[in-house]
C-alpha cells in the first residue's frame, strides 16, 4: 500500500523549547493545541542522526496523551523515512526500559512521552523526551540542534494512517515503515536478572523481612509486579498503586517525603515494614526507606558504591563514579577509600553519558532520587531498589544498620534540599542574579559555620569531549567542607522553582544520628537571610524539604 505524504504549513512559529533541555515539558492542554506536538516532533525527526532507514523506539509512562502522541509519531515517522518504529503494548515503557531497548535494538534513538515526576491528566503535564543512540538523554549538541531547528520551522509532514491499536504484541506495516509492538517489560526484567541474584533476594524476602513498593499509579506498576510479586515471590499486594493511570490517580508521582507521604507514614511513623520504596512517573527515580529510616539519595549513591562488590553485575569492581554537583560528597568519601575516580557533573543525567560511554564510570547519581549505572544510560528506579535488596540480602541486615555502619565508617554528610515551587518567575530570577553578585564578595569572610573558601557559578568542562557548560548553579563552599548550592529548576512548568541545597560534614561517629534540619540550621538561616528568601518569594517555608 502506498500512502501519501502531506505537508502542513505552520502559521505561528514554535518558540517554546528552552535551549539546553533535552525535551519539552508543558501542560497537557498546551500539547493539544493544533500543530504544537507535531512542530516539536518535526524538529526531532529532522535533526536526529540516522532517521532515513533507521529504527526508533517510542513509548511513555501512560499518562493522558500517551497513545495520541504515539499515533502522531507513527504518522510523522513514516513521512520521514524511518524503517521501523518499535513501541510497546499500551504504549507503556519506563524511561530506563526505553534506554535499554534503544541500546539492545541498535535504534537511532527514542522518543519517551513523559513529564517524569510532574502530575499528569487532562489538567496535568505532558512531555516529550529525546534520547540518542547510546540510550541516554540527548546530549547538549543534539539538544541545541533541535532547538535551532524549532526556531526556523515553517512546515511539518505526516502520512495519514488509521489509528494503530497498541493492545497486543505484533507487527504492522505503514507504507514502507514497519511498526513492531513489543512487551515493554520483558527485556528490562531479563536485564535485571542478569545483574542481580534473584534467588538470593527471593530467599531473603521469605525471612522476617517485610517489603512494600509504591508505583504511584505510574509506569513502574507492571514492572514491579512482575519483578517483586511474580519472580521474587513477595506477597500479592506488595506493590501498591500498581496500575498505570492516565492521571496517576490525581497524585503527584514524585517519590519524596512530601508526595509519597502514605508510604513514608507506613515506614517512618507506623514502622510497619522493613523496607519500602517508590518510583516516579516514568520510573527513573527511586526513594528507599527502612523501618524508621529515610535514605537520603546522596547517601544511597555512597552506600551502593561501597557495597557494589556484593552485587553479581558489579562484582569485578567499579571503574569510577560520578555525581551531580549539588549531590552531597558522601560518595566522594567512598571513592577515595576504594581508590577510584569521582567526577562532578552539572545537574541532569545527560552529563553522565560521555563518562559512561567512555567507561570512565560504572555508577552515578543525583540528589534528586536518581541512581544508575552503565547497564543503561538513564537513571533507573527499580534497579536501585533491587541493588538495595541485594545488599540487604547479602549482608543479612536492615537499612537502618547499613546507614549507621556507613556513617560510622565514613562520617556523615548531613544534607537537605529546600524547594520553593511556583515562585513568580521574575522574582526568582531577581533573587538569583542578586545572589550571583553577592556571593563572590563572601570569599574569605565568615558565613554560617565557617570561612568561605569558594563562591562561584559552576562551570563544567566535559572530560571526554571538552565541551563547556556554564551557569550551572551558585556555590558557596566553606572551610569546614559545608556547601550551599542555589539553582533554578529547568523542569518545572509553572512559574519558577528555586532549589537550595545544603550540606555539612560531621566526622565524629557519635554525632551521626541527629536531625539534618537541626544540624544544617546555621546554613539554612544564613542563606535565607542573604538571599532574602521570604521577602523575594513571599513564602515563609519551602514547599518541599528533602
Ligand atoms: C530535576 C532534578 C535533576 C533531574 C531532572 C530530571 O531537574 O533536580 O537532578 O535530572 O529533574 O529528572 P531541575 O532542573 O528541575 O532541578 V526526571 O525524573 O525528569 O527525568
Ligand atoms: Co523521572
Amino acid at each position: 500500500m502506498t500512502l501519501t505524504k502531506r505537508t502542513i504549513k505552520l502559521t505561528t512559529p514554535f518558540t517554546d523549547q528552552k535551549p539546553g533541555t533535552s525535551g519539552l515539558r508543558k501542560s497537557s492542554s498546551q500539547f493539544e493545541t493544533p500543530h504544537y506536538l507535531e512542530s516539536f516532533l518535526e524538529a526531532i525527526l529532522r535533526t536526529l542522526p540516522g532517521v532515513d532507514g533507521g529504527t526508533l523506539v517510542v513509548g511513555g509512562d501512560g499518562r493522558y496523551g500517551n497513545e495520541r502522541a504515539i499515533n502522531i509519531i507513527m504518522s510523522m515517522a513514516a513521512a520521514h523515512g524511518l524503517k521501523k518504529v518499535i513501541t510497546t503494548t499500551n504504549g507503556i515503557l519506563s524511561t530506563p526500559a526505553a534506554s535499554h531497548l534503544i541500546r539492545s535494538r541498535k535504534a537511532i534513538g527514542g522518543i519517551i512521552l513523559s513529564a517524569s515526576h510532574n502530575p499528569g491528566g487532562r489538567n496535568g503535564d505532558f512531555g516529550v523526551k529525546v534520547n540518542g543512540s547510546n540510550g541516554g538523554p540527548a546530549a547538549e549538541a543534539l539538544t541545541n540542534s533541535i532547538y535551532s531547528c524549532t526556531q526556523k520551522l515553517e512546515e511539518y509532514s505526516l502520512i495519514d494512517i488509521p489509528k494503530i491499536s497498541l493492545q497486543s504484541q505484533g507487527n504492522q506495516q505503514i507504507g514502507e515503515m514497519k511498526v513492531e509492538i513489543v512487551d515493554g517489560v520483558e527485556d528490562y526484567v531479563v536485564l535485571m536478572q542478569n545483574l542481580f541474584d534473584f534467588d538470593l533476594i527471593q530467599n531473603f524476602l521469605l525471612q522476617d523481612f517485610s517489603f512494600i513498593f509504591d508505583a504511584m499509579n505510574a509506569v513502574t506498576g507492571p514492572y514491579a509486579k512482575r519483578i517483586f510479586e511474580d519472580l521474587l515471590n513477595a506477597p500479592k499486594g506488595s506493590v501498591l498503586n500498581g496500575l498505570p493511570l492516565e492521571d496517576f490517580g490525581g497524585s503527584h508521582p514524585d517519590p519524596n517525603l512530601t508526595y509519597a507521604k502514605d508510604l513514608a507514614e507506613l515506614l517512618l511513623t507506623k514502622k510497619q515494614y522493613s523496607f519500602g520504596a517508590a518510583c516516579d512517573g516514568d520510573g527513573d527515580r527511586n526513594m528507599v526507606l527502612g523501618k524508621g529510616c529515610f535514605v537520603n539519595p546522596s547517601d544511597s549513591l555512597a552506600v551502593l558504591t561501597a557495597n557494589a562488590h556484593l552485587v553479581p553485575g558489579y562484582a569485578d569492581g567499579l571503574k569510577g563514579v560520578a555525581r551531580s554537583m549539588p549531590t552531597s560528597s558522601a560518595v566522594d568519601a567512598v571513592a577515595k577509600k576504594i581508590g577510584i575516580n569521582c567526577f562532578e557533573t552539572p545537574t541532569g543525567w545527560k552529563f553522565f553519558g560521555n563518562l559512561l560511554d567512555a567507561n570512565e564510570i560504572t555508577l552515578c547519581g543525583e540528589e534528586s532520587f536518581g541512581t544508575g549505572s552503565n547497564h543503561v544510560r538513564e537513571k533507573d528506579g527499580l534497579w536501585a531498589v533491587l541493588f538495595w535488596l541485594q545488599i540487604l540480602a547479602k549482608r543479612n541486615t536492615s537499612v537502618e544498620e547499613i546507614m549507621h555502619e556507613h556513617w560510622t565508617e565514613y562520617g556523615r554528610h548531613y544534607y537537605s534540599r529546600h524547594d520553593y515551587e511556583e515562585v513568580d518567575s521574575e522574582a526568582a530570577s531577581d533573587l538569583y542574579s542578586n545572589l550571583e553578585k553577592l556571593t563572590p564578595k563572601l570569599v574569605g569572610k565568615q558565613f554560617a559555620t565557617g570561612t568561605v573558601m569558594l563562591a562561584d557559578n559552576f562551570n563544567y568542562k566535559d572530560p571526554i569531549d571538552n565541551s563547556l557548560t556554564t551557569n550551572q548553579g551558585l556555590r558557596i563552599i566553606l572551610d569546614d567542607s559545608s556547601r550551599i548550592i542555589i539553582r533554578l529548576s529547568g523542569t518545572g512548568t509553572k512559574g519558577a522553582t528555586l532549589r537550595i541545597y545544603l550540606e555539612r560534614y560531621i566526622s565524629n561517629p557519635g554525632e551521626t544520628r541527629k536531625n539534618p534540619q537541626i544540624v544544617l540550621s546555621d546554613l539554612i538561616t544564613s542563606i535565607n537571610n542573604l538571599a532574602e528568601i521570604p521577602k523575594m518569594t513571599g513564602m515563609n517555608a519551602p514547599t518541599v524539604i528533602t
